[in-house]
């Protein structure tokens, strides 16, 4: 007699182990939910061709997020919609690696809608699974890019109206309008005759991307009981009924009997090239001023003003000059919607050691080029600290007596000095190389500028606005 064995396969965990202690022996999933369904495809292929080793399966934001406590590969959670350019990445560092992009419709076709095209226009070889069940389900119901027209959700109670929300988007129809993707097709996961093709099509979307022949996408069309409110045994009734007339079933392109394996251009730069591109220092460049005889150790610095002062720039060239230096360094910027006039402020961390984190919360150094900023960071510098201040801009006092802070008048003297406003910031690069005390060195500042100033014929005025701040900071301090 023969035998039919039914087991779990084993591209499964045995044990669904899931933090908080849930039931190991079930899914997260409610009942009469398609993504269970998916994922038993999924994994019975990856058994079939033997590839749950070098599968990488990226998860999504949705219910799915947990797929990486069933799938027993390698796993990657991706942020909200960018599962297909973490998938990128993954994939042109791991070509041999099978990567698979599993998404719902909110991450895919809402917040990811750029990330899915793009991966999809360029022919990223990677095989896309996309759930569609027209609502997003892990957050309670909300409308869904592929709502339909009509349908109720939490967010559309009176129903989707096209007026307001627009047409449900068609991901297969999209995407098979581009010229790289190699295989689309919509399947729905309903009944035994439906989840065989759906099966077939998981398949064929791996084989795809095993030959080398570039970016596959299955949509499937799937049940949600619990956003839409239909009792489980009803739901796949629902998906004929009111999804497939929009959703329409079949094969929108396939081209994998004819494609050529797809051969990657390979941009490699020499060693060369790259310590050219990076303005990395090379032997020879070695700084001739010794490091560590700064009194600031591993300072964290913050460069604040008003956008259009050049603050932001002033961060690059002091992160740029610490490279150059041989310093571990960070550069963050933080900055508001506008061109001109919002505020601006960046984070530097200079290290002679390996940097944690570039956000500079308390800082050592503070450069303050208005009002606003003062107010702002100054009580965040740490005890011992620096404040650097432009004194044409800033009134009133500053209350720390525990930190060491000058008042120079970068913007006055790059007008009426320099004859040029917009030098204040390297005026201020010139008053921080003198009184952090050696952190980094006027030549190796200098020798910076061509990197970091497009306009050429503005280096020179801006060395000698390094070399006023100096005078500036001497003076300031007493020295000069
Ligand atoms: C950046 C960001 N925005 C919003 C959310 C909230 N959020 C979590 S899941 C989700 C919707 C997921 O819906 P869908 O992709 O359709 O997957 P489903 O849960 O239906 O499988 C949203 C909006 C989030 N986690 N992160
Ligand atoms: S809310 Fe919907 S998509 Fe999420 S697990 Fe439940 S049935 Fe599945």
């Amino acid at each position: 007699m023969k035998e039919t064995i039914f087991r779990k396969p084993a591209s499964f965990y045995d044990t669904y182990e899931r933090k908080g202690g849930a039931n190991p022996d079930v899914t997260h999933y409610c009942p009469g939910c398609g993504h269970g369904i998916l994922h038993k495809l999924i994994a019975e292929a990856m058994d079939d061709f033997d590839i749950n080793k070098k599968t990488i399966l990226i998860s999504p934001v949705g219910c799915s997020v947990f797929a990486y406590y069933y799938f027993d590969c390698s796993n990657i959670q991706a942020a909200h919609g960018r599962a297909p350019a973490v998938a990128t990445g993954a994939k042109r560092a791991n070509p041999n690696s099978v990567l698979i992009s599993y998404q719902g419709d909110g991450d895919l076709a809402g917040i990811g809608g750029n990330e899915i095209l793009q991966a999809a226009n360029r022919g990223e070889n990677i095989s896309v699974f996309f759930v569609n069940n027209a609502i997003y389900g892990m957050t309670g119901g909300q409308m869904a890019p592929t709502t339909l027209v009509g349908q109720r959700t939490t967010t559309c109670p009176r129903g989707r109206s096209p007026e307001n929300e627009g047409f449900p988007l068609k991901m297969c129809e999209l995407i098979s309008t581009l010229g790289a993707p190699v295989y689309v097709e919509r399947v729905a996961l309903t009944d035994a005759k439906h989840i065989m093709k759906a099966r077939k099509a998981v398949r064929k979307a791996l084989q795809a991307q095993l030959d080398g022949k570039g970016f596959a996408f299955v949509e499937a069309l799937s049940a949600c009981p619990t956003g839409w409110k239909v009792p489980a045994d009803q739901a796949n009734r629902w998906i004929e009924e009111m999804m497939e007339p929009v959703f329409p079933l079949g094969v929108y392109k396939d081209e994998t009997a004819e494609r050529a394996e797809r051969q990657p251009v390979h941009v490699e730069l020499s060693a060369e090239e790259l310590v050219k591109a990076l303005a990395i220092p090379t032997g020879e460049e070695k700084p001739s001023f010794e490091r560590g005889k700064s009194w600031l150790r591993n300072p964290e610095i913050k460069v604040a003003g008003f956008g259009g002062q050049g603050v932001l720039l002033l961060g690059v060239s002091l992160a740029q000059a610490a490279m150059k230096a041989g310093y571990h360094t960070t550069w963050l910027p933080s900055y508001g919607p506008e061109m001109r006039g919002g505020t601006a402020n960046c984070h530097v961390r200079i290290s002679e050691e390996r940097i944690g984190s570039p956000v500079v919360q308390e800082s050592d150094v503070l450069i303050a080029f208005n009002g606003p900023s003062i107010e702002k960071f100054a009580h965040l510098v740490k005890p011992g600290g620096l404040i650097l201040y432009d004194s044409s801009l800033v009134d009133g006092a500053i209350e720390r007596s525990d930190v060491t802070v000058y008042g120079i008048p970068f913007t006055k003297t790059a007008e009426e000095t320099l004859g040029n406003v917009r030098t204040a910031n390297f005026i201020a690069m010139g008053a921080f190389i003198v009184t952090s005390g050696g952190l980094l060195d006027e030549a190796v500042v200098k020798s910076i500028l061509p990197l970091v100033i497009k306009r050429k014929n503005m280096i020179e005025i801006n060395e000698r606005a390094i070399g006023e701040g100096m005078r500036l900071a001497r003076e300031a301090m007493g020295t000069g």
